[in-house]
């Protein structure tokens, strides 16, 4: 199995915690991604496409070896889930299913939210879009509001809505904090002020196997576009061999 994903391991990475969680870590490879720039910085598009296999040219996309392509991260952790050799992180159906359900969406959409924002930083201070920061960011400390009151009451368990949270919680403090990037959107913001119980959960679940194996370690593959384009070819190769897409 080949993801596509873009390597910065400055976040944890919900389909990779869910690879390694389920038993698929040592057969999947990992093919660098860039979908905004190439490795010079350059904001441009085309050198790591995606769009021969999928037609919204978005990271995480996920090639099994016969061609079918899994893409959106919610249908790839399915996916790996499905097909556990270890560990399940859907619970059964009932109302812990639709707990973890509802946090993974939870944080995906908070993730998503974070990205828009982080983006906005690409733009002149001048040019930024304070309206989409005000619209957003109240939903953002909510949706960590919420998470701390989940926490409080705790978890025995550890399912694909946790590993949403490690996702959305690290990048969002990542970019929006005090935590890495240089001109984060909230330069002071500690999102564990306030939050005990949802910062001692993060912190516990850091020290998991599945997070320890990728969390603010450099990625040490292949980055060139040239090995990109060699792994779409072969996707689309198995493809017309297997007719499938
Ligand atoms: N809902 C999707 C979101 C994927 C997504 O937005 N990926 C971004 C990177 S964080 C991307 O590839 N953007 C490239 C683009 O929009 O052209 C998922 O969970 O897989």
């Amino acid at each position: 199995m080949k993801l596509f994903y873009s390597p910065f391991h400055s976040f944890v990475h919900k389909v990779l915690v869910c690879a390694h969680e389920t038993g698929h870590w040592e057969s999947l490879t990992r093919v660098a991604t860039f979908p905004f720039k190439n490795l010079a910085g350059e904001l441009v598009r085309g050198q790591y496409s995606l769009a021969a296999i999928n037609p919204l040219d978005k990271v995480p996309t996920l090639a099994l070896d016969d061609g079918q392509v899994i893409y959106g991260s919610q249908a790839i952790c399915e996916y790996l889930d499905e097909n556990s050799r270890a560990a399940r992180l859907y619970p059964r159906p009932g109302g812990a299913r639709w707990d973890a359900l509802t946090r993974l969406a939870l944080c995906d959409m908070g993730f998503e939210m974070t990205v828009t924002l982080a983006m906005e930083r690409w733009r002149a201070p001048e040019l930024r879009n304070v309206d989409t920061y005000n619209w957003l960011w109240p939903k953002l400390e909510a949706a960590l509001d919420k998470l701390e009151r989940d926490a409080s009451a705790g978890w025995d368990n550890f399912d694909i809505g946790h590993a949403s949270m490690l996702h959305m919680i690290s990048y969002l403090a990542y970019w929006c904090g005090n935590v890495g990037a240089d001109d984060p959107v909230r330069p002071n913001f500690d999102w564990r002020k306030g939050r005990p119980a949802l910062s001692d959960w993060f912190d516990k679940a850091l020290e998991r196997d599945s997070v320890k194996a990728h969390f603010r370690i450099e990625f040490a593959g292949e980055t060139s576009s040239e090995y990109h384009q060699r792994m779409v070819a072969e996707v689309l190769a198995a493809q017309s061999e297997n007719h499938t897409r």
